[in-house]
């Protein structure tokens, strides 16, 4: 019934990597001609330090020009170049996140507070989109649980619920003729999923602040799920003691759930979820197919939230 989130063939997924290697090779030009123009990709990146964690993966990081050049952030745009092409102008400081709802202490936080309070580590997670492609992505960030003790969540509290910031004026997918999702784009967790270790909000990746595109400032990180649970441009994180209604669910509940844990075993109404395409590695004319992990590869950590839940109805 729903159009949306189409799976993608193959040979066109891909935006030709020339041609943004061609866009950053003449963005560089200029900027070593003098001028201070750099790509908008890097407009706002500062170097980030941060801590290894014993968190990686035996895979191969996703190239960085993969990682910030092939997006999902329909908040920009619907094709996969958009948020590179369209987030220019985006402004990521200054930035205020609200932590709010059944908590004891609610807060507002100034995100280079944030990043003080909370020192980054580096989490090399793999990433899984529904849509059936996946990477290996270097993030920095700090567990959400340590952000959670500090509001000191009740008793009744269940759920958190992210939102994502409304800027029509500098997110031009949220100002067109065509509005692709109801804003802002939300997401949920059950409070013990928000709790699991491997759960963080990312601040950067590959060592610099994260790219407008792939969420900026701050964005949420949930390796066993599906992509989009993973909140970008986040505004809002409030506890709730009712499940909360995600944008997916609620554009196309037959296809997209809330736990939306990756499992191979249960198909897409309209595709198959058995394998994934890992982008960057597989060359241009080639493709790297290769077989989806349950819960991601991360069951080891995460199946017992699930113990007595039916795999297949949680997707
Ligand atoms: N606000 C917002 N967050 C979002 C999305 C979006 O469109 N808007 N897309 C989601 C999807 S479908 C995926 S796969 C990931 C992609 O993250 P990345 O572009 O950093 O790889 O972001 C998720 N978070
Ligand atoms: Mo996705």
């Amino acid at each position: 019934m729903s159009i949306y989130h189409p799976p993608r063939i193959p040979a066109s997924e891909i935006t030709p990597r020339g041609i943004y290697l061609k866009r950053r090779d003449f963005l560089a030009a200029v900027a070593m001609s003098g001028l201070s123009i750099l790509a908008p990709d890097q407009a706002d990146a500062a170097p980030l330090s941060a801590k290894k964690s014993g968190y990686t993966v035996s895979e191969k990081p996703t190239p960085h020009d993969d990682v910030t050049a092939y997006n999902n952030f329909y908040e920009f745009g619907t094709s996969k170049s958009d948020p590179m092409s369209y987030s220019g102008d985006f402004k990521p400081r200054p930035w205020a996140i609200k932590v709010d709802g059944m908590v004891a202490n609610p807060r507002t936080f100034d995100i280079d507070q944030i990043m003080q309070e909370y020192p980054a580590e580096e989490r090399v997670y793999r990433m899984r989109c529904v849509e059936g492609w996946s990477m290996v992505i270097p993030w920095q960030g700090f567990p959400l649980s340590a952000l959670l003790d500090k509001v000191e969540p009740l008793g009744s509290a269940k759920y958190v619920i992210f939102e994502t910031v409304v800027r029509p004026e500098q997110m031009p997918g949220q100002n067109g003729l065509f509005q692709p999702l109801p804003w802002p784009y939300i997401e949920g967790l059950r409070l013990d999923e928000a709790r699991n270790p491997l759960t963080i909000l990312a601040v950067g990746l590959y060592g610099e602040t994260l790219p407008n595109q792939n969420g900026a400032p701050i964005r949420l990180v949930v390796p066993w799920k599906y992509g989009f649970k993973g909140c970008k441009s986040i505004v809002r994180i409030s506890l709730t003691d009712t499940q909360p209604k995600n944008t997916w669910n609620i554009v196309a509940p037959s296809e997209y759930g809330f736990f939306a844990n990756v499992n191979p075993e249960v198909d897409h109404p309209r595709w198959s979820q058995a394998t994934e395409r890992r982008i960057g590695t597989g060359g241009f004319f080639s493709s790297d197919r290769r077989p989806t992990l349950m819960f991601n590869g991360y069951a080891e950590d995460v199946a017992s939230l699930y113990a007595g839940m039916d795999l297949r109805k949680n997707f």
